[in-house]
C-alpha cells in the first residue's frame, strides 16, 4: 500500500508517519537515457560567487557586470528539505539571470536581519533596499516547520507591537509556500509570511505562489518562479543582457560545492564532530543511537497479502521518551543497491574520504560523520531509491556523456515532458540507482553525487508503548510498504523494509533511532474520559495510551475515566491489529468501549466515522458533559471525515449552528482536548 507520494517531496505532512515509503529500485525504462535521481537534497552550496561575509553584518561587494541585478537573499523554512532544495535551484538560476544570490536557513535569521543585506553593498544609489525571496513550508495542521518556529513567534509578537510596523521598510520580497491541499490549513505559513511582511512595511514584488504537494508541487513552483524571474529582471536589471548561458549539449562537469580528500587505508572512520559543526538538517545523523531489536512479529494474517510488523526495541541507557512520542528511524539502503551504484559509477566502496568546502563555496557544516567510507556514505546517507525531481534530472544532464542520455534527461526535465516524467520516473519508482542503469553514460564524481543526491531522511513512527510501563523499550507498529511496478518488479519502501528486516539477534538486528515529542498527552486529570480513533496503524498511539491508563490505575492507584476506542480495518480475520491485546484490555476493564469498523465484511463499507455518528449521543455526552479528550491518528482523509462527523454531532446534539460547531471543535483543539496525528 502506498501511503504517500515519494515522501521526500512532501512538505506539509503531519507529525507522524506510521507508514513510510519512498524508494525505487528496478525499472522498466528502455530508453537509452533517463538518469539521475535526486531526493531529499541537502546540497548546500553558494554558487554565486564571492560574497565577503563576516558575522551577521553581511556586507557584500558585488560585481555589477556579472550581477547587474544586484543581491537577493533567499530564506527557506523546510521540514523535509524540499524548500531547501528549491532554494538551491533558485540560487543556480539566479546567476544565469544576473543576480547575486545568498541562501539562508530561516533558523539563522531574525526579523530585523531581513533588511541586513543591501542590494549593491556599498553603492550609495541603492543603499537601503534589500530583497528577499521566502520559501516557506507548512507542516501538518498549519504549523511552522521546526526551524522557523522561532521566527514565526517573533513575527507574531511583533505584530502586536505598533512600533514595529515600519521595521521592514526598504525590503522588497516575494513568497512561495509549500503545502498540501489535503490539510485543512493549506499553506498557512506561506500566507502568514506574505501578509506579515507587508504589515511591517515591506513591498511585495509578485503575489504569493502556492505549491500543492498533493498534486504537482514542482510544477507550481516552476510556474511561479518563471514569473518571478521576469519580474525581478524587469525591476532590477535595467535592461542588462542575460549572461551567456552554458550550453547543455556539452559534456562539462559543473562546479561543485565540495572538495573531496581521500585517505590512506586504515584511517579511522567517523572522527567526533561537535554538533555546532554539523549542517542543520543533518543533526539526527549525529544524535541518533543504535538500539537492538528485541521482538519482531507479523500482525496481519498470512492471507492478507500485506504486512504490518510489531517491533520492540531496547533503548535502555540510550534513549528516553514519553508515551506516544515519535520515534525517528534512520533507514539504510540495501547492500545490493549500494553495490549497484558503486558499479555504475566505478566507486571503490572501501575507500575512505572527507569533504570540505570547494574554492569560493561556503561550508554549512558536516553533512554526515567524517572521515567515512564510500560504502557507509552510500548505505546510510544518500537516498538512492526515491524519484528525483525534474530539476534534478536537468542538473544531471551535465554529467551524461552520451548525447542520447542527455536528450532523454532534457526531455524528462522539461515542461513538455511532464507527463513522461510522471509515468516513467514517478510511477516507475525510478531512483538514482535505476537512473544510473538507464543512463549508463552518466559519470558522476563522488563529491558531485553527494551534492546532487537527496539525503536519506529519518522516518517518524508514533510510539506504541507507554514509557511508564516500558521505560527501557519502544514499541512500533510498522506497515511495510511495497508497490508493484508495471514490469512486475517490486518497489520496497526503504525504511519499513529496513525495519522489517531487522530481526532480533540477526546481523541486521539493530536500528538507529532518536525520539521526538508529540502532541498526544493524556489529560492531567486521569478521571476524565478519553475517546481514541485510530484505524489501521493509527492504533499505535492508542495502544500506548491504553497501557498508560492501565498503569495509572494499577500501579499509581489513580482513578481512571472511561476509555473508548474506535478501530477500523478491512476484515476481522485479516488485519485486525492487536486483537488479543485489545480483547484482554476489555476483560481487564481498561478498555470500556471498543467500536470496530470493518470495511470489507459486509456489502456496506463501514468506517470509524460512521460508528461515531451512530454513537452521536454518547459521544456528545462524553465530550461536552464529561470533558473527554479526543485523539485521532491515521490518514489525512480519515482525519477530515472524523472531524466532520464530530462537528455534525455538535450540530445535532448540541443544537449548534454549523459555525458554532466549528468554533467548538477549534476550541477543543486549542485546549489540547482534540489532538490529531495524520499522514498523507
Ligand atoms: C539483512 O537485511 C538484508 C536486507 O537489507 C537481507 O537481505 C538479509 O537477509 C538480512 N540478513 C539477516 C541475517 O536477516
Ligand atoms: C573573491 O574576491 C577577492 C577580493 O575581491 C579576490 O581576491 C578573490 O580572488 C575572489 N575569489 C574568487 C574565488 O573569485
Ligand atoms: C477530575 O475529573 C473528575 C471527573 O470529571 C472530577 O470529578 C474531578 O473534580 C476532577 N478533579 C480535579 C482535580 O479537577
Ligand atoms: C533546526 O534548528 C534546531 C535549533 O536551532 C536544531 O537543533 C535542529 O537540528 C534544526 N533542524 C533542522 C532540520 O535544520
Amino acid at each position: 500500500m502506498l501511503v504517500a507520494l515519494v515522501d521526500s517531496m512532501m512538505e506539509q505532512f503531519s507529525v507522524s508517519y506510521i507508514t513510510v515509503l519512498a524508494t525505487g529500485c528496478v525499472t522498466a525504462l528502455t530508453l537509452a537515457g533517463l538518469l539521475y535521481v535526486k531526493q531529499e537534497s541537502q546540497n548546500r552550496q553558494s554558487l554565486t560567487g564571492n560574497a565577503t561575509e563576516s558575522g551577521s553584518e553581511k556586507k557584500v561587494s558585488i560585481d555589477k557586470t556579472k550581477f547587474p541585478g544586484g543581491h537577493i537573499t533567499i530564506y527557506y523554512a523546510t521540514q523535509t528539505g524540499t524548500a531547501e532544495s528549491f532554494a538551491q535551484q533558485l540560487e543556480r538560476e539566479g546567476v544565469e539571470q544576473g543576480f547575486h544570490i545568498h541562501v539562508e536557513d530561516m533558523d539563522e535569521t531574525c526579523l530585523e536581519q531581513l533588511t541586513a543585506h543591501s542590494a549593491f553593498g556599498d553603492n550609495d544609489d541603492d543603499l537601503g533596499t534589500s530583497r528577499a525571496i521566502i520559501l516557506a513550508a507548512t507542516y501538518g495542521e498549519g504549523e511552522p516547520t521546526d526551524n522557523s518556529t522561532e521566527m514565526v513567534n517573533e513575527i507574531k509578537e511583533s505584530l502586536e507591537d505598533e512600533s514595529k510596523m515600519t521595521v521592514l521598510e526598504g525590503l522588497e520580497y516575494c513568497v512561495f509556500g509549500l503545502g498540501n491541499r489535503q490539510y485543512e490549513h493549506y499553506n498557512a505559513m506561506g500566507k502568514f509570511f506574505d501578509s506579515s511582511l507587508e504589515t511591517f512595511g515591506a513591498k511585495r514584488i509578485i503575489p504569493i505562489g502556492m505549491g500543492d504537494d498533493d498534486n504537482d508541487l514542482e510544477g507550481d513552483f516552476e510556474s511561479w518562479k518563471d514569473q518571478m524571474w521576469v519580474e525581478l529582471r524587469k525591476r532590477y536589471c535595467r535592461g542588462a543582457a542575460l549572461p551567456v548561458k552554458k550550453d547543455n549539449d556539452e559534456f562539462k562537469i559543473p562546479d561543485c560545492e565540495y572538495k573531496i580528500q581521500y585517505h590512506s587505508a586504515g584511517t579511522p572512520a567517523e572522527k567526533y564532530i561537535g554538533l555546532d559543526k554539523v549542517h542543520g538538517s543533518s543533526k539526527p545523523y549525529f544524535t541518533s543511537v543504535d538500539c537492538p531489536v528485541l521482538t519482531s512479529r507479523e500482525l496481519r494474517s498470512s492471507e492478507d497479502g500485506g504486512s504490518t510488523v510489531h517491533m520492540e526495541i531496547d533503548i535502555a541507557n540510550k534513549l528516553e521518551y514519553q508515551t506516544a512520542d515519535n520515534l525517528g528511524v534512520l533507514p539504510l539502503n540495501d547492500d545490493a543497491i549500494v553495490a549497484s551504484v558503486a558499479k555504475s559509477l566505478g566507486y571503490d566502496l572501501n575507500a575512505v574520504f572527507s569533504l570540505s568546502a570547494a574554492g569560493n563555496h561556503e561550508w554549512h557544516g558536516a553533512p554526515f560523520p567524517m572521515p567515512i567510507s564510500i560504502r557507509e556514505c552510500l548505505t546510510r546517507y544518500l537516498d538512492l531509491t526515491s524519484a528525483p525531481r525534474r530539476s534534478d534530472l536537468k542538473h544531471l544532464i551535465h554529467y551524461a556523456k552520451d548525447p542520447i542520455d542527455r536528450k532523454a534527461l532534457q526531455r524528462l526535465s522539461s515542461k513538455e515532458g511532464k507527463k513522461e516524467y510522471k509515468e516513467k520516473i514517478m510511477d516507475g519508482y525510478v531512483g538514482m540507482v535505476d537512473l544510473l542503469k538507464l543512463c549508463p553514460s552518466l559519470s558522476i564524481p563522488l563529491e558531485h553525487l553527494i551534492s546532487v543526491c537527496h539525503f536519506l531522511l529519518p522516518r517518524f513512527y508514533t510510539i506504541a508503548s507507554s514509557s511508564l510501563e516500558f521505560p527501557n523499550q519502544v514499541h512500533l507498529t510498522v506497515s511495510v510498504t511495497q508497490a508493484k511496478r508495471k514490469d512486475g518488479s517490486t518497489f520496497n519502501g526503504v525504511c519499513s523494509t529496513h525495519l522489517a528486516d531487522a530481526k532480533p539477534t540477526s546481523a541486521n538486528g539493530t536500528v538507529r533511532v532518536f525520539s521526538r515529542p508529540s502532541t498526544f498527552r493524556l489529560p492531567e486529570n486521569s478521571s476524565k474520559p478519553i475517546i481514541m480513533i485510530g484505524p489501521g496503524t493509527g492504533i499505535a498511539p492508542m495502544r500506548a495510551l491504553l497501557q498508560e491508563r492501565r498503569y495509572q490505575r494499577d500501579v499509581q492507584k489513580k482513578s481512571i475515566g472511561p476509555n473508548i476506542l474506535y478501530f477500523g480495518c478491512k476484515k476481522r480475520s485479516l488485519d485486525y491489529l492487536y486483537r488479543d491485546e485489545l480483547e484482554a484490555m476489555q476483560k481487564d476493564n481498561v478498555l470500556d468501549n471498543l467500536h470496530l469498523a470493518f470495511s470489507r465484511e459486509e456489502k456496506q463499507k463501514v468506517y470509524v466515522q460512521h460508528l461515531l455518528t451512530n454513537n452521536a449521543q454518547d459521544t456528545w455526552e462524553m465530550v461536552d458533559k464529561k470533558g473527554a479528550s479526543i485523539y485521532v491518528c491515521g490518514g489525512v482523509r480519515m482525519g477530515h471525515d472524523v472531524t466532520e462527523a464530530l462537528t455534525d454531532i455538535a450540530v445535532s446534539q448540541g443544537s449548534m449552528s454549523a459555525q458554532q460547531a466549528k468554533d467548538y471543535m477549534a476550541k477543543l483543539a486549542s485546549d489540547g482536548r482534540f489532538v490529531q496525528e495524520l499522514w498523507a
